[in-house]
């Protein structure tokens, strides 16, 4: 929220902001910006202060409803999908800490600028394991975190998605009342419908119409962070009643320009601004085959003569109407079902091994096409039997990366990418089940006999 301080706040602030600083890594370029800001401008009056922020958010499955009537399955962060909207200030140092409760492999991908131990594609994070995600929060406008784990299309399908607002240091944007809308796709029957049964805003679709409604005052300037979390085709954004100003991509640096629909692909975003100027009831939606799916609200205009003077930030009110709506509740797992408590570090001393020798050892094939669940066949031969002392290798032939894990914890391959392959030795007789920790569907045994 951009907060207008008052005078003797202000000065309290800028003084915080000189210590900050001092101790930030970046202290040299940002005490630059800063003392420029302070020196020249006796009423800086919104200039923000960067500071350490953190989060935990937490992978779990959960049971929601999407629609009316219409409970599903989903995959998410915190337990509802979208997850919850990070708001960060441009220059704070985010730390994330990331939790998977869930039987499979999920990571955090955040848009905007950082280094690759924070980009979220490696480590996948697996069951029963944590992470933590470090960043300086930049640049400033509508972004997006998500999971990019594999398939990413499914993972973001099944709800592992969120917006990111990272506010600018500087005072460039006017007061207005501000609004989160993160558009996606959801397909109860098949989630790899290119065509998807519903286009939700904010995970549940046509959430805003009747008494759900947007609300806000004639002649305000109101603010949409509009993110799309889709996979297919763009959405089209348009208000009714109302031409409005776009800043491209969701990002500040960008020139706004006026719009009376904005086009906005799969994994980007726009900040839209617009006024109304008579009071009534008006409609939001994308232009397209989506309006008809969920992806219409309403946004009721009131008589007014205020202004505002400060930003009024709507989001907790948003979540709070989403989870009402959603009522998620949590699928437990056991520690054993996560596979135990693990530390991501151990895995790395029995990484996949390069395919070579392989001439007369007992092997498994993971097919192509494993990672599709309707596919029935993965790993092949489904059961292969040996002799108490063997070493068996698995081969991924498949296009994306899986895992050789014990249901009982006995043993996990970690990743093995396409083209790699992992052995493991077994030194007592008996059957031992496994499957696929990315994706569970995929099972396959070992008997081990005298
Ligand atoms: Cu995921």
């Amino acid at each position: 929220m951009i907060k207008k301080l008052t005078d003797s706040e202000n000065t309290k602030n800028s003084g915080n902001r000189a210590i900050l600083f001092l101790t930030t890594v970046a202290a040299v370029s940002l005490a630059a910006m800063g003392l420029m800001v302070f020196a020249q401008d006796e009423e800086a009056s919104a200039v923000q202060t960067p500071a350490h922020k953190e989060f935990t958010l937490v992978a779990e499955e959960v049971e929601l409803e999407v629609s009316p009537g219409q409970r599903v399955k989903a995959w998410t962060f915190n337990g509802t999908m979208p997850g919850p909207t990070l708001r960060f200030t441009e220059g704070d140092d985010v730390t994330i800490h990331f939790i998977n409760k869930t039987p499979m492999a999920h990571t955090i991908h955040f848009h905007g600028n950082h280094d690759d131990e924070s980009d979220g594609v490696l480590p996948q994070v697996l069951p029963g394991e944590t992470y933590t995600y470090n960043f300086v929060a930049d640049p400033a406008g509508a972004m997006m975190y998500h999971c990019h784990a594999y398939p990413t299309s499914l993972h973001i399908r099944m709800g592992m998605y969120g917006a990111m607002i990272i506010d600018p240091k500087e005072p460039v944007l006017k007061p207005a009342r501000e609004f989160s809308l993160v558009l996606s796709e959801f397909d109860p029957e098949n989630q790899e419908n290119f065509v998807a049964k519903y286009y939700p805003v904010n995970g549940y679709t046509d959430q805003y119409m009747g008494e759900n409604s947007l609300h806000a005052k004639q002649n305000e300037l109101v603010r949409f962070y509009v993110v799309n979390m889709g996979t297919t085709v763009p959405y089209s954004f348009h208000l009714h009643s109302t031409i409005f100003k776009v800043y491209q991509s969701g990002l500040l640096s960008n020139e706004p320009f006026d719009a009376q629909t904005i086009e906005i692909g799969p994994g980007n975003a726009a900040i839209v601004e617009a006024t109304w100027k008579w009071p009534g009831t008006y409609l939001f939606h994308s232009h397209g085959l989506q309006e008809e799916r969920g992806n219409m609200g309403e946004i009721v205009v009131e008589p007014s003569e205020e202004t505002l003077q400060d930003s009024v930030s709507m989001i907790d009110w948003q979540y709070e109407t989403q989870k009402r709506l959603q009522q998620p509740k949590v699928i437990e797992y056991s520690d054993q079902e996560l596979g135990g408590q693990t530390d991501i570090t151990a895995h790395a001393s029995h990484l996949a091994q390069s395919l070579e020798n392989i001439d007369g050892e007992p092997r498994v094939r993971i097919i192509d096409g494993s990672w599709d669940n309707k596919q029935k066949e993965s790993y092949s031969p489904k059961e292969i039997t040996v002799k108490v002392g063997s070493e068996i290798r698995w081969i991924n032939e498949d296009a994306v990366m899986h895992t050789v894990t014990s249901k009982e914890g006995i043993f996990d391959s970690s990743l093995i990418s396409k083209g790699k392959s992992w052995t493991q030795k077994f030194d007592a007789a008996g059957t031992v089940e496994y499957y696929c920790a990315l994706h569970p569907w995929m099972e396959g045994m070992v008997i081990i006999k005298e």
